[in-house]
C-alpha cells in the first residue's frame, strides 16, 4: 500500500516553534532593555562627572590666585569646613601686593539631604553677588556618616559633601584641599554619588 507523504507541520511542531519564538522576543526584549538601562546609567553618571568637574575647576581657578595669608579658616585635618573666605592677589604696585575684594566659596543647604555650592563675590560689600557653581552636594561625603570617625578612610572626619582643609608647613606653600561629591537619585530610585579630591597650592 502506497504511503502518502505528510505535507506542512503537526500541531505539536507549531506550538513548540510558537514557545521558541517567544523565549526569542523575551530574551531579545530583556537584552535590549537591559542595554538601554546600562547607556542610561552611563549618561547619568557622565552628568554628574561634569557637574563635579566643573565645579572643582572653577574652585581650583579661584584659589590658585588667592594671597595665603588671605586664605580663612585654614583648618587642618581630620577637620574640615565647608566654606572658604579668600581674596586673591592683583598683583605688586610699589613692593605692595594689591589685594581684591573679599570672596567666599560655601556649601548652602536646599533641603535636609542636600544642596548647593555657591561663589560669592565681593563679600560684604555693596555689589556683592553670588553665583551656583553646583546644585547636588549633599550634606556628607560619600560613605560618610554623622558619627565623630571617619568612615570613608580619607582622613578626614565627618566631613562636609564640600569639605576644605590645609596644610601649611612652615618651609612650604599653603595647600588647600577640597573634596567634593556630588549626587543624584536616577530614574529607578537609586542614589548615584561621585566624589573627587584636588588640591590647590595658594602660590601668593
Ligand atoms: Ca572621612
Ligand atoms: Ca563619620
Amino acid at each position: 500500500m502506497k504511503r502518502t507523504r505528510r505535507s506542512g507541520f503537526s500541531l505539536v511542531e507549531v506550538l513548540i516553534a510558537l514557545t521558541i519564538l517567544g523565549l526569542l522576543t523575551i530574551n531579545i526584549a530583556m537584552v535590549s532593555r537591559t542595554g538601554s538601562q546600562a547607556a542610561e546609567s552611563d549618561l547619568f553618571r557622565q552628568l554628574l562627572d561634569t557637574e563635579m568637574d566643573l565645579t572643582l575647576d572653577r574652585i581650583k581657578l579661584a584659589l590658585m590666585s588667592a594671597s595665603a595669608d588671605n586664605v580663612y579658616p585654614q583648618v587642618p585635618a581630620p577637620a574640615s569646613e565647608s566654606h572658604i573666605d579668600f581674596s586673591t592677589s592683583l598683583g605688586v604696585q610699589g613692593g605692595v601686593h594689591v589685594m581684591g575684594d573679599p570672596e567666599r566659596i560655601q556649601w548652602t543647604p536646599a533641603t535636609a539631604e542636600k544642596g548647593g555650592v555657591f561663589w560669592t563675590q565681593s563679600l560684604g560689600l555693596p555689589d556683592e553677588r553670588q553665583i551656583q557653581w553646583s546644585r547636588n552636594v549633599p550634606i556628607l561625603q560619600n560613605l560618610e556618616t554623622a558619627n565623630e570617625r571617619d568612615d570613608n578612610d580619607n582622613g578626614l572626619v565627618d566631613e562636609p559633601g564640600l569639605s576644605l582643609h590645609v596644610e601649611h608647613a612652615e618651609d612650604r606653600e599653603l595647600q588647600v584641599f577640597v573634596n567634593l561629591t556630588v549626587s543624584k537619585t536616577d530614574s529607578r530610585g537609586q542614589v548615584v554619588p561621585r566624589s573627587r579630591q584636588v588640591n590647590i597650592t595658594c602660590r601668593n
